[in-house]
């Protein structure tokens, strides 16, 4: 039996040690391909979006960088990052990781770093290169690659010939790293190509980070995969075999629904946090937790404190679990008595540990409510409202 006082400790050090990191998309006016819905408080320059960021941070604490996506935060490229520079320390948020796009560009309609046209590929390529370069001005570990690439009906494109080009491009875009820089490699079961996607599933992400190097990764994203995959198990084998890079948190109902995180299955993310939790601290320093959400009818501000708040209680919940108890009752077999005590922890209401934490560390209580009293939304809605909100198209 653990004592008050032990448990709290341990919650604290579980608390101490996570961080998520926000994506400025998340901020902005998306919708989905039948239109937006648009929101008077949505950022729609660099600079909204660093103070939303801003925000959060200052409201949760856990969230000190913002993902960078580079066709909508640096148009026009490298020269953008001296502003980004200015309003990481105006803000108090530092650039997170740089996300390349290569799905917007008209060019790109039979694909990016897979499209059968060399010159096209090229195009593809440079721009891995441009955000190597923006990541490493920016001083951000991760570059985080996610790519539409794929075709709508069998027999229209070699899956062969576009293995061989990812592979190629993906090597040659490691070698440009730096020694501190990471590669990320998202995969997507489907969506936008719905017949074949050139990376769909963790199995060619991973082939592709072995075939790339040793600073290629694979990212985790828990809106792409088939309902009812065991995503933990994914995890497990990632982490097993030392190629767990992060995550774009979210959670779906159907597919890629980009919905808040927690808001389907929570027993779902606290699955995979135990998975981290049994890796140690090593696994963790080299897992970037990031959330991949676009809110479309939710309060962007909301509903990102919502999310961040939710990852922390069931990254704490996880850590509840008593892993070197469950180990034991694992070996003997004891099933009803090893899921009771997995399912204990994820029924302990941890809000009141959590609240504690948050007050010991000069932080509001319940940072939505802080959010609300700051009046922090309404300043931006009646500020930005007048404005025709920036456009981020696909998410
Ligand atoms: C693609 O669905 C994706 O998950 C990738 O991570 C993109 O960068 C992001 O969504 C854009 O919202
Ligand atoms: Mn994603
Ligand atoms: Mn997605």
């Amino acid at each position: 039996m653990h004592s008050v006082s032990s448990i709290q400790e341990n919650a604290f050090q579980a608390l101490d040690s996570f961080q998520i990191e926000i994506p400025s998309w998340g901020f902005a006016n998306t919708g989905t391909r039948f239109g937006k819905f648009l929101q008077p408080a949505a950022a729609s320059t660099l600079e909204e979006k660093f103070s939303d960021a801003g925000m959060v941070h200052k409201l949760t604490g856990i969230t000190p960088t913002m993902a960078l996506h580079v066709l909508w935060d640096l148009p026009n490229g490298l020269s953008d990052a001296a502003t980004i520079k200015t309003l990481e320390k105006q803000y108090n948020i530092a650039s997170g990781s740089i996300n390349p796009n290569l799905f917007q560009d008209q060019e790109y309609k039979f694909g990016s770093l897979c499209n059968p046209s060399a010159e096209i590929r090229g195009k593809a390529f440079a721009h891995l290169l441009d955000s190597v370069a923006i990541a490493r001005e920016l001083g951000s570990r991760d570059i985080s690659l996610w790519m539409p690439d794929g075709s709508n009906y069998p027999g229209t494109q070699s899956m062969r010939r576009r293995i061989e080009w990812l592979e190629e491009a993906l090597q040659r875009t490691h070698a440009a790293l730096a020694p501190n820089q990471r590669l990320l490699i998202e995969y997507k079961p489907f969506e936008p190509a719905f017949y074949h996607t050139d990376i769909a599933d963790w199995g060619m992400a991973a082939h592709l980070a072995m075939h790339t190097g040793p600073q290629a990764v694979v990212l985790v994203d828990t809106g792409h995969h088939y309902a009812a995959q065991n995503i933990e198990q994914i995890v497990t084998w990632l982490l097993h075999l030392n190629l767990l890079g992060g995550f774009h948190f979210n959670d779906r109902r159907y597919a890629d629904d980009d919905l808040t995180l927690g808001s389907i299955d929570p027993y779902q993310i606290f699955r995979i946090f135990h998975e981290i939790h049994l890796s140690g601290p090593k696994a963790l320093l080299q897992t970037a937790f990031m959330i991949d959400q676009s809110h479309n009818l939710k309060g962007k501000m909301e509903a990102m404190i919502q999310t961040v708040a939710t990852a922390q209680e069931l990254w704490l919940k996880a850590a509840l679990v008593d892993r070197e108890a469950l180990a034991k009752l694992q070996t003997s077999c004891d099933l009803i008595s090893s899921e009771e005590l997995f399912r204990d922890a994820f029924w302990t209401d941890v809000r009141p540990l959590v609240r504690e934490w948050r007050r010991l560390r000069g932080l509001p209580e319940d940072p939505l409510a802080a959010l609300k009293e700051s009046g922090y939304v309404d300043r931006i809605a009646r500020e930005r409202g007048g404005k025709l909100a920036a456009v981020s198209s696909y998410a």
